[in-house]
């Protein structure tokens, strides 16, 4: 396993951002995981994190030149992105919408560099079934950005039907045709799971879970 997934994963379990138990998730689906990205809740975990995003960028070579983090939990994330790169000798333009459009002041959705002709790496936490990330492409879309590709820390590798060959961000991939980048997968959390004692008592749920509603 590559060392950006190792250390974000090691991260992650020390932050209590990847937690096991029961939880229903946004698509009604119980999982014996969730990933709380909210959980990466200081500087330097954020700072740890984002060189783990800035890892799994550059190993893919992706083509970008702004950062885009959707409301709200993208925020953070593009936000040390754009430290972690501007502290690697990269000073990217960053951008970031809100949930609610300002009637006042300034107006409109959109914080940050203008979009407009920008080739646009979205950063994000996870990737279910790819609702979240749809929104944020048809938002940098209407804002005359070029979606240029999608980081995640978490790729979940669901299908979003049962009867779908292909996981969530497989056919977000396909279907704008851009690179979608996971710091980390499901089945790297199973390979590290296998090598963790702490872990092990988790590995069947993980694997039950996967043969339902997953890719591999
Ligand atoms: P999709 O929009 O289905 O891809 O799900 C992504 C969103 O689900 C995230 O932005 C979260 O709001 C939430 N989520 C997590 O944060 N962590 C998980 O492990 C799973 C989910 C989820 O509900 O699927």
């Amino acid at each position: 396993m590559s060392d950006h997934r190792h250390r974000f994963l090691q991260l992650a379990l020390r932050a209590e951002a990847l937690r096991f138990g029961e939880f229903t998730l946004k698509s009604g689906r119980v999982s014996p995981y969730f990933f709380n990205a909210g959980r990466f809740d200081s500087g330097a975990a954020l700072a740890e994190l984002a060189a783990c995003y800035a890892d799994a960028v550059d190993a893919e070579a992706l083509d970008f030149d702004l950062l885009f983090g959707p409301a709200y939990k993208g925020i953070p994330l593009a936000t040390a992105l754009a430290c972690e790169y501007a502290r690697r000798g990269r000073d990217l333009p960053l951008a970031f919408n809100r949930k609610e459009a300002k009637a006042h002041g300034e107006g409109g959705s959109l914080i940050g560099a203008p979009l407009a002709g920008r080739r646009v790496l979205v950063v994000d936490d996870v990737i279910t079934a790819g609702t979240a990330i749809r929104e944020a492409l048809a938002i940098i879309r209407d804002a005359g950005g070029i979606p240029a590709g999608i980081v995640i820390a978490l790729d979940r590798q669901e299908r979003v039907r049962e009867d779908a060959a292909a996981s969530a961000a497989q056919a977000v991939a396909a279907e704008h045709a851009i690179p979608v980048v996971a710091v980390a997968t499901l089945s790297d959390l199973l390979a590290f799971a296998g090598g963790s004692a702490a872990l092990a008592a988790h590995r069947d749920a993980l694997l039950a879970y996967r043969a339902r509603y997953g890719v591999v």
